[in-house]
């Protein structure tokens, strides 16, 4: 099935969805949301999450109607999230950073993946508030809006600005490594920041802005899209102990070089989120 995959056709098809969605997100963000909790009371849903997942779905389906999805607010209800098969697959977070979202904070973004025969041959993390679009294929490298990005290529951890999140849950043994980390971090690198969006924090990886990106804790449709974006710009992304990535471990590391991900992993404290997202 995938090798007939028109790959050209489905990259015009969600170029030009993310688009349409995405005046959902930036018409809604001069004001502060109203939102309903998921998993506790920092692990929000918008509307605008529910009607950017649906467009983005339905608008994929009347090009390819036997394509598969794990969607964020899809895979949150009852039947939990599909399974990852061989079969074209749509990894979809309508809005990644809703916490920004809902507070009209500027940094909120659609995050669409595809991958068939389980490997990633599409990303798209699009920030339409600030008109920021990263876009990859697979061996064709990453570009943000249309000109081509080059992670920075720092290899030293004393100079590097990393990125990372305290994630959507209160949980006490999480917090614990959560900010055990930040204070290690702290000592370490050259500036950590926490911007509220797992997915463009891997962008600002690509874009040089950031030199690695470190998260425990995320889901698949944070990081199917940005994990394209950051290879194909040349940087790593590995598992946080080192090894390598697995899309639905929800441990994530992304780095400028393998060197400066090697230095983050030994410095980290470890955590294994569970239940995985497969
Ligand atoms: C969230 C991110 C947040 C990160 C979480 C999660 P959501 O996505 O924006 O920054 O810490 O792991 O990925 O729930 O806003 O789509």
């Amino acid at each position: 099935m995938g090798d007939s995959l028109d790959l050209g056709k489905c990259f015009e098809v969600i170029n030009n969805l993310v688009t349409e969605a995405g005046q959902l997100i930036a018409c809604n963000n001069e004001t502060r949301q109203e939102f309903e909790l998921k998993s506790g009371d920092i692990d929000l849903v918008t509307q605008t999450d529910k009607d950017v997942e649906k467009l983005l779905m339905n608008g994929i389906t009347k090009h390819f109607p036997d394509h598969k999805f794990i969607g964020e607010e899809e895979s949150s209800g009852e039947a939990g999230a599909n399974k990852l098969t061989d079969c074209p697959t749509w990894i979809i977070d309508p809005v990644d950073g809703t916490m920004n979202f809902v507070h009209a904070f500027p940094h909120s973004c659609i995050s669409v993946g595809l991958k068939v025969n389980k490997v990633t041959e599409i990303g798209i993390v699009y920030n339409p508030i600030l008109e920021q679009r990263f876009t990859a294929r697979r061996g064709q490298g990453a570009f943000y809006n249309g000109k081509r990005i080059q992670v920075s290529g720092q290899k030293d951890i004393k100079k590097a600005l990393v990125t990372s999140e305290f994630g959507t849950t209160r949980d006490v043994e999480k917090m614990k490594v959560v900010n055990e980390n930040f204070a290690k971090m702290a000592k370490e690198v050259h500036a950590l920041r926490v911007l509220g969006s797992a997915a463009l924090n891997m962008a600002m990886v690509a874009l040089g802005a950031a030199d690695a990106n470190y998260e425990f804790g995320i889901h698949a449709w944070d990081v199917c899209a940005a994990d394209l974006i950051v290879r194909e710009a040349g940087g790593v992304v590995i598992d946080p102990a080192g090894g390598e990535f697995d899309i639905m471990s929800r441990r994530v590391l992304a780095a400028a070089t393998p060197e400066l991900a090697m230095a983050i992993s030994k410095v980290l404290t470890q955590y294994n989120p569970m239940p995985r997202d497969d």
